[in-house]
């Protein structure tokens, strides 16, 4: 049956410019089929935005049908530019051949594979500026053999846009900090050239461990789900900051990725409150996953707690410091940090009674 009968694609003058995006490579196109299928069933087949595929190599046309297949909406199919997915000729290579080996050997998560960084280069600095993409305001990232759990009955882009959500994410998770030794001090330096480029109403708080001399404390949005507005990423204090970092050699000598880089930029440079939890789409990725509770209605997934996926990129026996709190909880701060009776981090917290309050963000209330 033919989606566009049930669901018409009434163009309204007030639409959002948005594409759903994806780098994925041919071999990944059952996983992405997956992925697509989930997004199209439980959203997109209501709101038919397009889709704009990424991949460092021609796409073959069986991907091209077969994505096509799925979708009553828009695709366009992109090569990546040699440009944004080459060694810089200011990195020296043996330089980071033994990085790839040295993290690889430490059993980073793959330490050793040269295109791992060119994805994490790409996704920091480079995806908002490809020209297809220039027709775009805001992105939504969906990478292969991903889940998604709930009917979501509203538009996430005109919700993003009315609201000026710059960045949004729905798992905020500790990453494993041997891949980015350098990246807070080069951040750091970052922000005393530039202290005028952080903005006031900024919470770089949440992310600093006060237990560990103000450092980084290496919780990231897991940047594999975002949503965001390509204009911020386009925009002067993003692209000096990713052109910092990337002087530094640090996608090459070490494994910079993008999801910390996300993470600081927007908790940098946007105000707090244009920093939005998804925390009503129910998402999986690998074995991170995230399930809204009391949302049995429309998701058909078990709700998790608010601490799900803290240790499972770091597990809480690694020798990696841990903050005081839960990524999620450092974010949301306020009563979330009240420690209550017998609460300890190592517990999976069973969901409370009470739900899941959300946080005034503006009037807009709960989730
Ligand atoms: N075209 C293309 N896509 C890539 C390449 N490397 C990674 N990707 C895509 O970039 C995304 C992230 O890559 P992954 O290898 O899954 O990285 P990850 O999610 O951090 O790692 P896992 O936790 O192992 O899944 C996925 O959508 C991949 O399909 C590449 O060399 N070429
Ligand atoms: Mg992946």
């Amino acid at each position: 049956m033919n989606v566009r009968s049930i669901y018409p694609n009434i163009p309204s003058p007030g639409k959002p410019r948005a594409a759903l995006i994806s780098l994925v490579r041919n071999s990944e196109l059952e996983g992405l089929m997956q992925s697509m299928h989930q997004l199209e069933y439980h959203w997109n087949r209501k709101y038919q935005y397009p889709w704009v595929f990424f991949n460092d190599e021609p796409f073959s046309e069986d991907f091209r049908k077969a994505t096509q297949n799925l979708t009553s909406a828009d695709c366009y199919y992109e090569v990546v530019p040699e440009e944004h997915w080459s060694l810089p000729d200011w990195i020296d290579e043996g330089r980071f051949m033994n990085s790839l080996e040295y993290l690889g050997a430490i059993g980073v998560g793959k330490g050793w594979m040269i295109s791992y960084r060119h994805m994490c280069r790409w996704n920091s600095g480079f995806f908002y500026k490809h020209p297809r993409l220039l027709e775009f305001d805001f992105y939504w990232r969906v990478e292969p053999d991903v889940h998604f759990f709930c009917d979501i009955d509203y538009d996430v882009f005109r919700f993003v846009r009315d609201n000026k959500i710059k960045y949004g994410f729905n798992m905020a998770i500790l990453d494993d900090a041997r891949s980015f030794p350098s990246l807070w001090s080069r951040t750091r330096s970052f922000i005393n050239k530039h202290p005028d480029l952080i903005h006031p109403e900024a919470d770089l708080d949440w992310l600093l461990d006060p237990l560990n001399s103000g450092d980084y404390n290496n919780c990231q949005f897991f940047s594999n789900f975002e949503v965001g507005d390509l204009r911020y990423f386009r925009g002067e204090a993003n692209e000096k900051y990713f052109h910092w970092l990337d002087q530094g050699g640090g996608f090459f000598y070490e494994r910079f990725g993008d999801a910390p880089i996300h993470t600081l930029s927007v908790s940098m440079f946007v105000p707090k409150r244009e920093i939005w939890f998804f925390r009503d789409i129910g998402y999986q990725h690998d074995t991170n996953r995230h399930c809204p509770p009391q949302a049995y209605d429309r998701c058909i997934c078990e709700p998790t707690s608010i601490d799900e996926n803290f240790y499972k990129l770091v597990p809480l026996e690694s020798p990696q410091k841990k903050p005081a709190d839960t990524c999620i909880r450092q974010f949301l701060g306020g009563d979330w940090l009240k420690k209550k009776p017998g609460w300890t981090q190592e517990k999976e917290l069973a969901w409370g009674g009470d739900g899941f309050h959300g946080y005034e963000l503006d009037g807009f209330g709960e989730l």
